[in-house]
């Protein structure tokens, strides 16, 4: 049933992208293209949208129209497909760090929507956000639009040039402090719109906002170890984000300050991505203890191992005693984010194919606990059988720990059944592995891990840059291309002409 839904709203998400891109013609997309790279040059790392219908009612194939249209342009795309307060769409975009909002609207969109969300963004000084309509039938006149705060409408038969002002505008207004205190200081004070500017340092390319980031790492760290860190992984329409809305709300009603930290992977043709749905986080969003950031993988694993890491010690440094980290359980994400985590939540669906799921041993073998989610309505039994057939499959398994033996249990996020129980196991685990020593085991294990991982971006990146190789690369390239030089010997050249600079 589940997986029947997933692939009619994947059906549903194909038809809207195509259209998207049947309306803006190729060499448009190009063109725009050529200006995103651009940006990621000159800023390291891409524009950003939120695409939302803020408080109409849209219907989500609009909003999606839209979102695919600016991945397919080269942004990271937020997205959010129900209907939100212009107060909510606003904290979101400064979390998010965006550059740009689009109101998406089936008609047009109403000048007095446009006014309530520049004024939202003016109660968090963030008028550096630009605001763009996006009408399915675009007016002919955008002049009431833009009097009422917004930079203009998108319309494919001008994108191009429109695209091209706006973002010029929002290079104006960037203010990128290079001041590491300034971050350090913000954080502290757990000043939102400080610390979501930090995480987009840490995330950024550049060599300079790299620098100032470790800079921010470096003095935030002593601050940073004692929030309790959960992973949850598990393959797409799990169920992961509407379960941490449900265990998040429990954890706030409890007390607790939460970040969520959703990585996200990148689309690998236009690099732009469509980042995790914050609708499914609706109740959360809201929560003022609670900071939600969707972030795209930008191709390179190794990348977001790092960025995930350094994104949690600014989260803990201000102050969040939960870190969840969302990861979409496929491929090597998971594996990742499991040895930055004291506790790894694998999610899996009954009856859905389990084999598929994965009872690949790879994410079995990290998990800490195994939840079968959506164990509600008439899928209860059936979860109840495959939390009898994982367990069976995990007696085989040598577990992770000494003191600790991975139990399976059935939840649903939309009954809340389970959900405080998966909280007890966590702070059960967590009680066990300090008394045995376990916990700060893992935690100096961890630590080394994120040495070899820098070594080896470090590394990588070096390689990249480094002159000869440059000059080589071409060359190697279309020798293995035509045959006429094998992989390793073009590897072999590479390496010898690679030799470290250590500055
Ligand atoms: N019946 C039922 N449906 C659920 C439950 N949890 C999630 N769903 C539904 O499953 C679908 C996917 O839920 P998400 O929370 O977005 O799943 P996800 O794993 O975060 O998906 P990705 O982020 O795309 O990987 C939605 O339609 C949810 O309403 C549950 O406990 N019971
Ligand atoms: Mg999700």
């Amino acid at each position: 049933m589940d997986i029947e839904e997933n692939k009619n709203e994947t059906r549903k998400n194909n038809r809207a992208e195509m259209s998207a891109f049947n309306a803006l013609p190729n060499e448009s997309i190009v063109l725009i293209r050529k200006k995103t790279n651009a940006f990621v040059g000159e800023y390291g790392r891409r524009p950003r949208v939120l695409v939302t219908g803020v408080d109409q009612k849209v219907h989500g194939r609009t909003t999606r129209w839209f979102a695919s249209l600016f991945s397919e342009m080269g942004f990271d795309v937020d997205i959010s497909l129900l209907q939100q307060t212009p107060r909510l769409v606003a904290k979101t975009a400064v979390e998010n760090d965006v550059d740009f909002i689009c109101v998406a609207s089936p008609d047009t969109v109403s000048p007095s929507l446009i006014s309530h969300l520049a004024d939202a963004l003016d109660a968090h000084n963030k008028e550096d956000i630009l605001i763009i309509a996006g009408s399915e039938n675009p007016p002919e006149d955008d002049h009431p639009l833009v009097r009422a705060g917004a930079t203009g409408i998108v319309n494919i038969h001008r994108l191009v040039g429109d695209m091209d002002n706006w973002l010029a505008q929002v290079k104006a207004g960037m203010d990128v402090s290079q001041d590491p205190q300034h971050y350090v200081k913000g954080v502290i004070d757990q000043d939102r719109r400080t610390i979501a500017k930090a995480i987009t340092l840490i995330e950024s390319a550049l060599p300079a906002h790299q620098k100032t980031a470790q800079s921010i790492i470096n003095q935030l760290i002593p601050l940073s170890g004692n929030a309790i860190r959960i992973g949850v992984s598990g393959v797409p329409g799990v169920g992961k984000s509407s379960f941490i809305e449900s265990f998040g709300i429990m954890l706030i009603k409890k007390g607790y300050h939460l970040a969520v930290l959703a990585v996200d992977p990148s689309s690998s043709r236009s690099g732009g991505s469509i980042l995790g749905d914050k609708t499914r986080m609706q109740g959360l969003s809201m929560e003022p203890h609670v900071f939600i950031r969707p972030s795209p993988t930008g191709g390179t694993l190794g990348g977001v191992a790092r960025k995930t890491r350094e994104t949690m010690v600014v989260c803990e440094a201000a102050g969040f005693d939960v870190i969840i980290v969302e990861t979409v359980g496929v491929g090597q994400s998971e594996i990742a984010v499991s040895s930055m985590v004291d506790f790894f939540l694998v999610m899996l669906i009954a009856g859905a194919g389990d084999e598929i799921q994965g009872l690949k041993r790879g994410i079995i073998e990290f998990a800490d606990a195994i939840a079968i989610n959506k164990a509600d309505g008439d899928n209860i039994q059936k979860a109840k059988e495959a939390k009898m057939d994982y367990q069976s499959a995990l007696s085989v398994l040598c577990p992770p720990s000494r003191v600790w033996s991975p139990p399976v249990l059935t939840c649903s996020a939309h009954t809340m059944d389970g959900v405080d129980t998966i909280w007890e196991i966590i702070l059960d685990h967590r009680e066990k592995l300090a008394a045995s020593g376990e916990l700060n085991e893992k935690r100096r294990k961890q630590s080394i891990d994120w040495m070899w991982d820098l070594v080896e971006e470090g590394l990588i990146d070096r390689f990249y840059k480094h002159s000869k190789v440059i000059k080589l690369l071409p060359k190697m390239i279309e020798e293995v291309e035509t045959g006429k030089t094998i992989a390793s010997a073009a590897l072999h050249k590479l390496l010898s002409q690679f030799k470290l600079d250590l500055d």
